[in-house]
C-alpha cells in the first residue's frame, strides 16, 4: 500500500462562513470549525505525515479546502483550473508551494477541474465529471497523467458536489462508495464497500498509513469498515459539512 509522508494545508481564515455551500445546515461556528480544522492536522501528524500549514488567504473563504487546487502524483503537480470562479486564486497561489517538491503542469481554460473530482486508485485515475469539472479539464489531466504511465476514466457525478464526496479509496483494489455509485458498471472491477442507508456523506474519507479516518456519526458505515481490521480514526466535521466539505478536501497528500 502506497505510503503518505507530506501534507500540505490551509488553515481556515476569519470567515469561513463566506464560502460556496449547497447544503442548508446553517453557518458555521467560525471557533469550533477552527478546532476541527486543528485536530485533523493532528491526526494527519499522527499518522507519520509532516504537514505543512499554509496561512489562510485574504479574499479566499474556501482556500483551507486545498485539494481542489492541484491533484499531486509521485511524478508531477498538476494546477487546477477550479470550476467556481471566485476559488481560482487559490490554485495561482498553490503552485509556488508545489513547485518546491515537484515539477508542475496546469490545467488551462476552456478546462476546468477540482481536485475533489480526482480519485486515485493506485496508478488508475477516476476523474468526475461535474458542475465544477468539464469533460476538457478531465482530458488534459488524463493526459498529462498518461505521460507518466497512468490510465483515467471519466465519471459522470449526479449526487454530491464532487467525485469523492461519493467514493474513496481504501487500498486493496477496494472502493468504499455510495450505493448510487456502487452500481455503475466503472466501478465492478474493485471490491466495494457500500455506505449503510442515509449515511453517504461518510464515503468521503481518508485511507493513510494503514489507518482510517473517518467523519464522525456514520456508526452503521464505520461498522462495515471495521471488517477491514484496520484502526479507525474518527472525525468531528459538523461544522466543515455546512460549507459541502469534507475530510479528503483540506489537505493535498503524498
Ligand atoms: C466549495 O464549494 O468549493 C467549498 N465550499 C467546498 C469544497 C470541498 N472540497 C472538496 O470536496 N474537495
Amino acid at each position: 500500500m502506497e505510503t503518505f509522508e507530506l501534507a500540505v494545508t490551509r488553515r481556515p481564515g476569519r470567515n469561513p462562513g463566506a464560502g460556496i455551500t449547497t447544503v442548508a445546515r446553517g453557518e458555521p461556528r467560525v471557533e469550533l470549525l477552527r478546532e476541527q480544522h486543528e485536530k485533523y492536522l493532528e491526526t494527519l501528524r499522527s499518522l507519520g505525515l509532516k504537514v505543512v500549514e499554509l496561512p489562510p488567504l485574504p479574499g479566499f473563504p474556501d482556500a483551507y479546502f486545498v485539494e481542489d487546487t492541484a491533484v499531486v502524483t509521485p511524478d508531477i503537480a498538476v494546477i487546477t483550473n477550479p470550476g467556481a470562479v471566485s476559488r481560482r486564486g487559490e490554485a495561482a497561489a498553490m503552485e509556488e508551494v508545489l513547485g518546491r517538491y515537484h515539477a508542475v503542469r496546469r490545467i488551462l481554460p476552456p478546462g476546468t477541474l477540482d481536485g475533489g473530482d480526482v480519485l486515485k486508485a493506485e496508478r488508475h485515475f477516476f476523474i468526475g465529471i461535474s458542475e465544477r469539472t468539464n469533460l476538457e479539464g478531465a482530458r488534459q489531466l488524463g493526459e498529462i497523467l498518461e505521460e507518466y504511465g497512468n490510465t483515467w476514466i471519466p465519471v459522470r457525478v449526479e449526487e454530491g458536489l464532487h467525485l469523492k464526496s461519493g467514493v474513496s479509496y481504501l487500498g486493496d483494489e477496494t472502493l468504499l462508495l455510495t450505493e448510487e455509485l456502487a452500481g455503475r458498471d466503472l466501478f465492478k472491477a474493485y471490491g466495494r464497500i457500500v455506505t449503510a442507508k442515509n449515511e453517504d456523506y461518510a464515503a468521503n474519507m481518508l485511507s493513510i498509513n494503514g489507518s482510517m479516518i473517518v467523519p464522525r456519526g456514520f456508526p452503521a458505515t464505520r461498522e462495515k469498515l471495521e471488517a477491514l481490521g484496520r484502526d479507525i480514526i474518527e472525525l468531528d466535521t459538523s461544522e466543515i459539512r455546512k460549507m459541502d466539505g469534507g475530510l479528503s478536501c483540506m489537505s493535498i497528500r503524498w
